[in-house]
């Protein structure tokens, strides 16, 4: 039997990448049931049929699932800014690093359009996330700069790439291997005659070994149903103080004897950090009482 990662579910077909190859399968009966089952993302074993065509026959355990888009064994989020045009704006990438813990990958950040930054500023921006445990990598799209670095990062990793539009991910994309978003545009032509629809987000292989996603999907539209603490959980630099807060329930806004606030006031912790939670967390309560109504 042979096994592959499925990259992209048009229909009831399933294009399965294994070496160099795709070959377009369908699901053993049994499966059919369960249609909703298989996700892009999923290792499967199938046999061929014939040399282009096979049936999956079995599905290998997830190591992970993202939700929005429905991805199944992703590695980690890159989290792509522009430094400038538009001006990179920290409660932007605060958001952004919000969702990615949410979901529970890890993240990595990507700070675009070096050719036009102000560089000592932007070093500022990357060296307050680095503190924090984010790697961040600085890069330009239109000049190269970067894409080496970028592509060990990526190398045999599942990746979303996610950001504001205008950011420069098509671009990046582009710049890491030339015709990688045309190839599957042309794939997904044959595919679904003439049709660019497709039902789940699809994995754009990389010739040195990965898959990259390439997804406006990844969104914040459902920001009401996260409990007020899985949110504050997700600025994990508070998470070492929280035990010396004086209420093991404290969200850091208006409880006295607060570690956070003690250090964001020592200039322990990023204000501007805290600033984005604060905004955050009232935009969650806001967003709540919306949906109430
Ligand atoms: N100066 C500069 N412009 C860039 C760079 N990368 C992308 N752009 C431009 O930024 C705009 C948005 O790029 P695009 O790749 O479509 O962004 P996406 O929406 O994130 O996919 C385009 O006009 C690009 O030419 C870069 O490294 N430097
Ligand atoms: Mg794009
Ligand atoms: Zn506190």
């Amino acid at each position: 039997m042979n096994q592959g990662t499925v990259i992209k579910a048009y229909n009831s077909f399933y294009y399965v990448q294994t070496g160099r190859e795709v070959i377009t399968c369908t699901l053993r009966g049994r499966f059919k049931q369960e249609r909703f089952s298989l996700l892009v993302g999923d290792l499967v074993r199938f046999h061929h049929t014939t040399k282009e065509n096979g049936v999956i026959e079995e599905i290998l355990p997830r190591r992970s699932l993202l939700k929005r888009p429905m991805i199944a064994n992703v590695d980690q989020v890159l989290l792509t800014f522009a430094a400038a045009n538009p001006d990179i704006k920290d409660i932007l990438v605060d958001r952004f690093i919000t969702l990615a813990e949410l979901s529970g990958l890890p993240a990595v950040l990507c700070i675009n359009k070096m050719d036009m930054a102000d560089s000592a500023i932007i070093n500022n921006t990357a060296d307050k996330y680095r503190q924090i445990g984010y790697p961040v990598i600085l890069v330009s799209a239109r000049q190269a700069w970067g894409i080496e670095q970028l592509r060990n990062i990526l190398h045999d990793k599942v990746t979303v790439f996610a950001g504001p539009s205008g950011a420069g991910k098509s671009s990046l994309l582009n710049a890491l291997q030339p015709g990688l978003t045309l190839t599957t545009g042309e794939v997904s032509k044959k595919i679904g005659r003439g049709k660019h629809t497709t039902r789940y987000a699809q994995l754009l292989p990389l010739e040195a070994g990965g898959f990259v996603v390439d997804t406006p999907g990844f969104s914040f539209t459902e920001f009401t149903d996260i409990e007020e603490h899985d949110l504050m959980r997700c600025f994990r630099e508070f998470l070492p103080l929280l035990p010396t807060c004086r209420f093991s329930t404290c969200l850091h806004l208006k409880e006295p004897q607060c570690a956070v606030k003690d250090a964001v006031a020592a200039g322990k912790l990023s204000s501007e950090r805290y600033d984005s939670y604060v905004a955050l967390i009232t935009e969650l309560r806001e967003n709540r009482k919306g949906y109430k109504k």
